[in-house]
């Protein structure tokens, strides 16, 4: 049984691979300058006409693979983005997770923060978004300060399966990425 899904990690991890360079491809083609801009990323997604939400849920995961923050993508923030959510271990993709809910960049998530991204990512447990951040708080928020620290959400994550099921939906934020960029191929 073990052996099968580490087989299965690997086959899907040299998926990936290819798909990143795929997807390297499609950034050099797309933007010769080699700085992205957000209006761009979102061109690059197909995202003009769609959403209010899926608009800024790009923009989320613009922000969150903009290290240097200087509002532009380079393409070595876009390989190291992609190289991190596709192929990162837990703990890399845990941090990545992290930095999506944290809007304002201060190292920690606020109820509102935590509320915002559910709604983006929509629910589909059942619970309305205000019932998950509270129940993501009362597990995750150790010490009960209102707000969640880095180390707080890793350690809550790896000792609760469901909020590991909730953040493997920003997992599968990669996903989708990826299907949207196979449209433009
Ligand atoms: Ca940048
Ligand atoms: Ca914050
Ligand atoms: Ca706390």
């Amino acid at each position: 049984m073990q052996l099968d899904t580490r087989k299965q990690e690997k086959s899907s991890s040299d998926g990936n691979l290819a798909q990143i360079q795929e997807m390297c491809v499609i950034f050099l083609r797309e933007c010769p300058s080699g700085a992205l801009h957000l209006h761009e990323f979102k061109r690059m997604f197909g995202v003009q006409s769609s959403s209010r939400e899926e608009s800024l849920f790009l923009e989320t995961i613009f922000r969150s693979f903009d290290t240097n923050q200087d509002n532009t993508l380079d393409f070595i923030e876009y390989v190291a983005a992609l190289n991190l959510i596709l192929r990162g271990n837990l703990e890399d993709r845990l941090k990545w997770s992290f930095k999506m809910y944290d809007r304002d960049g201060n190292g920690k998530l606020d109820r509102k923060e935590v509320l915002h991204k559910i709604k983006l990512q929509g629910s589909e447990v059942g619970l309305t978004p205000s019932e998950i951040c509270d129940r993501i708080f009362e597990r995750v928020d150790d010490n009960n300060d209102g707000e969640i620290t880095l180390s707080e959400f890793m350690e809550g994550a790896q000792k609760d399966d469901w909020l590991m099921d909730l953040l493997n939906l920003d997992i599968n934020t990669s996903g989708w990425v990826i299907r949207n960029c196979r449209k433009l191929c």
